[in-house]
């Protein structure tokens, strides 16, 4: 009887420590991806280092989870090897292992985990994703006084078990990193059953706000709704999203605005939105904040009294708009955008330097020294930090425009963002350690 007792407990120890991450084959990714309102799933090959230190740690991850949460359908995690399931790496477009694909009620976000690759910081990533994603409120006041975002959705229902609010919720959780979910419940039945966007609660008191007029149970319909409204024509970049900005592989237009400049920020917004829609195609616009974003700024030969200004970041050369006033001289930002795209932004750079003599640095040459750990860190890169850089050797190159419109200096500098590229020379999931 006891070695009998021992043996199925022994099996049962040992079953429950290798359950792990649920293996991904040809057919279970999908009910999985749908039961669930959280799936991490990673992408691993067991000839990467990384992947066969990481893949322990999710496993064990899995395992905690699991125990914490059961089969409630509120999260689980799946692993991919992408050497027998070659297929998903492809659909997923994997680039680089380990990847840690983010799935909501089967919907692919286009984050990324991208935090430590601990026990701890997984599960405290899961804890935080699992927060109810739509949050109540009484006033609109209310959600003016606690909201500094532009872009929020917001419902108006009876009670949780309605469908309609059921129907909402579904579609917060799979679009939760895209906009902002609020709702308000009342028996007041004339001012229930409805969905609005509102662009900026600071600006206009609610009057801007438009409706949604599709099917309220229909969530496919409601995702695409919001996905229209809360896209972003302009983004903030963040140590959080930079990588994957810049993964995107868009050329970059950044406005570097001083921390508290809001007003540039917002205007720099409305231009762009009002005018550079069409170019989305070609750049991806965003602002950064010259205080966080520093050491770019430092290679551009300027610092944060010279805010705001307007840069093109080509992954290879960062060209600078000298004077951020001309964007409102009508045609000067395009000029400079249309100059970069052909080229000849470029070409000005290559002729200047050799007028100048320098040599030139090979654009694919990725000088071995550069770390993102050092990039991200560098808030304080300025004139005392000049020794130590690796960097600092190139020194900016004026040239003048004969261009009327284009009159004044530019300047140009080796790229900076290039820097955020998943290389071989860097860790990608840096960010949770900063
Ligand atoms: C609506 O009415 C029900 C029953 O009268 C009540 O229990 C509930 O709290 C009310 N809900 C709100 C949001 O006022
Ligand atoms: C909308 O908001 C603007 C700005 O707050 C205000 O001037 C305008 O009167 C409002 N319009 C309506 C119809 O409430
Ligand atoms: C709304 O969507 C639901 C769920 O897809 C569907 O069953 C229903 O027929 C739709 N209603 C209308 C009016 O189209
Ligand atoms: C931003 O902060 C600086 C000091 O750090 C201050 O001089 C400036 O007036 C502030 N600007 C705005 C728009 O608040
Ligand atoms: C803005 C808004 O409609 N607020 C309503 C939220 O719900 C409460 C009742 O729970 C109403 O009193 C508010 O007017």
């Amino acid at each position: 009887m006891l070695p009998a007792l021992l043996l199925t407990l022994c099996c049962h120890l040992f079953k429950s420590t290798s359950a792990a991450a649920v293996k991904i084959d040809t057919n279970n990714l999908k009910d999985l991806a749908y039961s669930n309102e959280l799936l991490l799933l990673l992408f691993y090959s067991d000839r990467c280092k990384f992947s066969s230190q990481f893949l322990p740690i999710f496993d064990a991850a899995a395992d905690q989870l699991r125990s914490e949460y059961g089969d409630t359908g509120k999260v689980a995690l799946g692993k991919v090897d992408c050497l027998t399931q070659l297929e998903w790496a492809k659909r997923f477009d994997i680039q680089k292992y380990p990847t840690v694909k983010i799935l909501r009620l089967g919907f692919i976000s286009k984050t990324e985990y991208r935090g430590k690759r601990s026990i701890d910081a997984l599960s405290k990533f899961v804890h935080s994703e699992l927060k109810e994603p739509t949050k109540e409120f009484n006033t609109l006041n209310d959600l003016k006084k606690e909201n500094n975002f532009k872009y929020l959705i917001i419902g108006y229902f009876q009670n949780r078990n309605q469908l309609e609010y059921q129907t909402y919720r579904r579609a917060a959780i799979s679009m939760k990193d895209v906009c902002q979910f609020h709702v308000n419940f009342s028996n007041d039945t004339s001012s229930t059953g409805r969905i609005t966007f509102m662009r900026d609660l600071r600006v206009d008191s609610g009057n801007s706000s438009t409706e949604y007029a599709g099917n309220m149970t229909h969530t496919n319909d409601l995702i695409t709704w919001i996905e229209n409204k809360c896209a972003r024509v302009v983004r903030e970049l963040t140590f959080n999203n930079a990588e994957e900005i810049a993964e995107e592989g868009l050329p970059l237009l950044v406005l570097f605005h001083a921390r508290n400049d809001t007003k540039t920020r917002e205007e720099f917004e409305g231009i762009i939105e009002t005018q550079f829609l069409e170019e989305l195609r070609n750049l991806n616009f965003v602002t950064a904040d010259g205080k966080s974003f520093a050491h770019p700024l430092y290679h551009l030969g300027k610092s944060e009294e010279d805010l705001p200004l307007i840069a093109i970041d080509s992954f290879d050369h960062m060209y600078m708009f000298e004077n951020y006033q001309n964007v409102h001289k009508p045609g000067v930002l395009k000029k400079f955008i249309s100059r970069f795209l052909s080229g000849e932004l470029h070409k000005e750079y290559h002729r200047a330097e050799r007028a100048e003599g320098e040599e030139t640095v090979e654009s694919d040459e990725v000088d071995e020294t550069i770390n993102v750990d050092n990039w991200l860190n560098d808030t304080n890169a300025g004139v005392e930090s000049k020794e130590e850089s690796p960097e600092v050797n190139y020194t900016p190159i004026f040239f003048e425009y004969d261009d009327e419109l284009m009159s004044t200096k530019k300047t140009v500098a080796q790229s900076k963002f290039k820097e955020l590229l998943p290389s071989k020379l860097r860790y990608t999931f840096v960010k949770d350690e900063l």
